[in-house]
């Protein structure tokens, strides 16, 4: 019989059933015996000295059991939350589990009461007098730098926590000064805030009798919260701490970090001797969850009049917010500034980066993380240059690519390419899309009521995370390399064990994809385990889309030693030789003689029975692999956006969307097309809808969705995706991640889209995102007077 092949099917998500009919088992469904609940008490102020804190005043409420301060978290030694990223003259201020003397931001933590129910603590947390001197705050990172700008924290002088940069500055001034041309953006990418349909959520118990934590958390890297909290910020020895994410329902970046909250339950959770539960409401959500993006960028490209890029110089402000989150200081730098390069052949690239501190909500890594700032900027300039030069965007990027025979290919920052073949990604896309006739009809259209604008976008962006030597060497405080643990059963029923974390990424459909094809059996006889400490070996997470390059790649690791241990026992067994044993159509047999063979059932059983097995061999059959890439993997693909604007009202509406990704071969192509789906609609909310506005001094005034437009499903068309296959030549399955792609590449292909249309109809070369009706109407306004 021939073996079903299970890796490159479009399996339909085998976890899909249970969370469609509500049978999930999130956080906050976790109910323990004697369990109380704590609500924050968050600042409304931006920037304020704590007063008095009148913890008396609500002691006698209904149910309150307890109120915590600052002080307390001081007295309990309960460690200041690190950064675990480290940057050359990077200044870090404190940041403890509640606010301790001064707040920073809308929403830092005063104080936590803990009471018999959830309704009962958040009446006394409303009820909880806290007196507040306000101080004045600031929220653009751009004044934030500007001399007389108010101080965020006293330990980071001029608000400027460090200064970064990459690339030759001399070999860049050298191109510039060869150009005919230097095209020029000043661009903002503004802030975003992170809505996962499940908002955070903590429950600890603490086990006075072994002195044992279990935290529930909504983690996407439940090892890496257990290794931060137990040694930074508990003080525990880290056995003593299990940390378990059970379902969570979406991260996008903003559930890899330890936050206050967490060292908040496990101390309550200690002090008062009973299970604490604490669950985000979505409008804490929007001031306490790690925002993302928020760039102001000075570009300059140098360019030939025939179109040849030379050499391309950034200038970026970056907004960290009010105190600095595990990621932060790497997502502007390291993850933004190498990724500066694109998919072109520069002479020379640099990338100057300043990390402003500010009155604002921390901001750390937002899907996609520095890569979609970087491929905004440049990809924004690219078609900027095309405009100014009358060129065919498509034909200026095209004539500027690396080419497919200089891989791996250095560039100027940092970054070496594993593989790519970027031209076929775009010829598809330009054919998927009629690119040709929609510029035809862009003529056709203009000067009308409603015009066309068409926006390309060539991108390559660095996933996999990646050589623990190298990150090492770059300033990660973390190893980069995943594990995978496979057990099988006496019957040959296997679990899949992974330090992978899958919160919508349907991981446990695609492992087990990879398992039944490398064991041969069917996919129904495997299961993936993830998010629980206790139960699997050490690993680092999901994030930078690492889990199918790398965390699959452990796993392929660790069932080729199952096979080569299972072809073992079939060898003795049927009294063959090793090498005269194949593994082929679902058995080990002997070549030749197909009829004598044995099952994997048969081998896993002899393996637990130890009745028969060659001499020396340890029973069972287990195994552990540890897989550190030798590289990033770097996926890549052309997207194009079609946008129609009316002229009368400035509404944009996105058209048609194609893309085609190249993340190597596809191990669940449903699976992979769902991510890039999820990645447009994200990416186009930003270039559209979505921004976190604060006022000056850093209250937030977009707290709510009346304010913050999240994308729905009639503000986006039914996308055509097309995919090109090169394989990473560094890992076992040839995987690139595919998770951020789409947020990647979308951003930049709608807001050149815009840009196209208003360029083509008005002369406008550039406007800031989101586009909305407004921003757009008064643009074209403005362009029609000073006609
Ligand atoms: N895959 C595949 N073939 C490939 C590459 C990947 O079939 N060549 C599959 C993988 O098997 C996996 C999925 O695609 O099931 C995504 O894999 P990968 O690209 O490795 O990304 P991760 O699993 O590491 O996920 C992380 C990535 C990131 S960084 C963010 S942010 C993000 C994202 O995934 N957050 C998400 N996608 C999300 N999707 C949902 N629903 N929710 C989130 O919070």
């Amino acid at each position: 019989m021939t073996q079903e092949k299970y890796v490159g099917k479009a399996l339909k998500r085998t976890e899909d059933p249970r969370f469609i009919t509500g049978a999930g088992n999130y956080v906050d469904d976790i109910v323990l015996h004697g369990m109380v609940h704590a609500a924050m008490v968050r600042s409304p102020y931006a920037h304020a000295k704590i007063g008095k804190i009148d913890r008396d005043g609500v002691k006698d409420m209904p149910g309150v059991i307890e109120v915590l301060t600052g002080e307390d978290v001081q007295q309990a030694g309960i460690g200041s939350l690190p950064v675990g990223w480290l940057l050359p003259d990077l200044k870090t201020p404190p940041h403890p589990a509640i606010a301790q003397g001064e707040v920073h931001h809308v929403g830092d933590i005063v104080a936590v009461v803990i009471a018999e129910t959830r309704a009962q603590a958040e009446d006394a947390a409303a009820a909880l007098d806290v007196e507040y001197e306000a101080l004045p705050g600031v929220a653009n990172a751009v004044d934030a730098l500007k001399d007389g700008a108010p101080q965020v924290h006293p330990d980071v002088p001029g608000n400027r926590a460090f200064h970064w940069e990459i690339g030759d500055p001399a070999a860049t001034d050298e191109a510039f000064r060869k150009a005919d041309r230097v095209v020029k953006l000043s661009a903002t990418n503004h802030r975003m805030i992170p809505n996962a349909i499940e908002p955070r959520a903590s429950l600890a118990q603490f086990t006075p009798s072994s002195g044992e934590y279990t935290l529930y958390t909504t983690s996407q890297n439940p090892h890496v919260h257990k290794l931060i909290l137990a040694a930074f910020v508990m003080n525990i020895p880290e056995h003593k701490l299990r940390v378990v994410s059970p379902d969570v329902g979406g991260g996008f970046g903003s559930k890899i970090f330890q936050y206050q909250e967490e060292a908040i339950v496990l101390l309550a959770a200690r002090l008062i001797g009973r299970p604490v539960k604490w669950a985000a409401r979505r409008s804490e959500s929007f001031v306490s969850d790690a925002q993302g993006r928020d760039h102001h960028s000075e570009a300059e490209l140098a360019v030939t009049n025939d179109g040849k890029l030379l050499a391309y110089r950034v200038k970026t402000v970056a907004n960290l917010g009010g105190y600095q989150t595990l990621f932060a200081p790497a997502v502007p730098t390291y993850l933004y500034g190498t990724l500066c390069n694109g998919v072109y052949k520069f002479e020379a690239v640099h990338v100057e980066v300043t990390g402003a501190m500010t009155n604002t909500v921390p901001v750390d890594a937002y899907r996609g993380a520095g890569r979609p700032e970087a491929t905004y900027l440049l990809e924004r300039i690219v078609d900027v240059a095309a405009h100014e030069l009358n060129m065919d965007p498509a034909e200026l990027r095209r004539k500027n690519f690396i080419q497919p025979d200089e891989f791996p290919y250095q560039t100027p920052v940092a970054l070496v390419y594993d593989s790519g073949n970027y031209e076929p990604a775009l010829d598809q896309a330009m054919d998927m899309m009629k690119y040709q006739e929609v510029r035809a009809e862009q003529e056709k259209m203009k000067g009308g009521k409603k015009v066309l604008g068409v926006g390309l976008i060539s991108f390559v962006e660095a996933c996999g995370l990646a050589p623990s030597a190298l990150v090492g060497q770059l300033g990660a405080q973390a190893g980069q390399w995943e594990s995978s643990l496979v057990r099988v059963h006496p019957t040959g029923k296997v679990e899949l064990f992974t330090g992978s974390h899958s919160h919508g990424q349907g991981h446990e459909t695609a492992f087990p994809q990879i398992a039944a094809d490398e064991l041969q059996i069917p996919i129904s006889d495997i299961e993936l385990i993830h998010g629980d400490t206790g139960r699997m070996p050490y690993g680092w997470g999901t994030y930078g889309s690492r889990s199918a390059p790398v965390g699959g790649s452990a796993l392929k690791r660790a069932l080729e030693k199952i096979t080569a241990k299972a072809k073992k026992i079939a060898a003795h067994l049927l009294e063959a030789s090793e090498e005269d044993v194949e593994h082929a159509d679902g058995v080990f047999r002997i070549k030749g003689a197909p009829d004598r063979s044995k099952t994997f059932f048969d081998i896993s059983l002899m393996a637990h029975l130890a009745h028969n097995l060659p001499e020396g061999m340890e029973p069972g059959l287990e195994a552990t692999a540890f897989y550190d890439p030798a590289n990033f993997v770097y996926p890549f693909g052309t997207h194009i956006a079609v946008v129609e604007i009316d002229t009368d009202t400035g509404h944009v509406k996105l058209r048609n969307y194609g893309s085609v990704d190249d993340c190597g071969p596809l191990i669940n192509p449903l699976i992979a097309e769902g991510q890039v789906h999820g990645g447009i609609a994200q990416g186009m909310g930003q270039a559209l809808l979505e921004e976190g506005v604060y006022d000056d001094e850093g209250s937030l005034l977009t707290g709510t969705y009346m304010e913050y437009a999240m994308p729905r499903a009639d503000d986006v068309p039914s996308y055509q995706l097309g995919h090109t296959v090169t394989p990473s030549p560094h890992n076992p399955l040839g995987v690139k991640g595919i998770g951020e792609a789409g947020t990647i590449a979308s951003t930049a292909a709608v807001a050149n889209a815009v840009m196209d249309a208003l360029w083509h109809e008005y002369g406008i070369a550039h406007l800031d995102m989101p586009y909305t009706a407004e921003k757009v109407w008064r643009a074209i306004q403005g362009a029609k007077a000073s006609k």
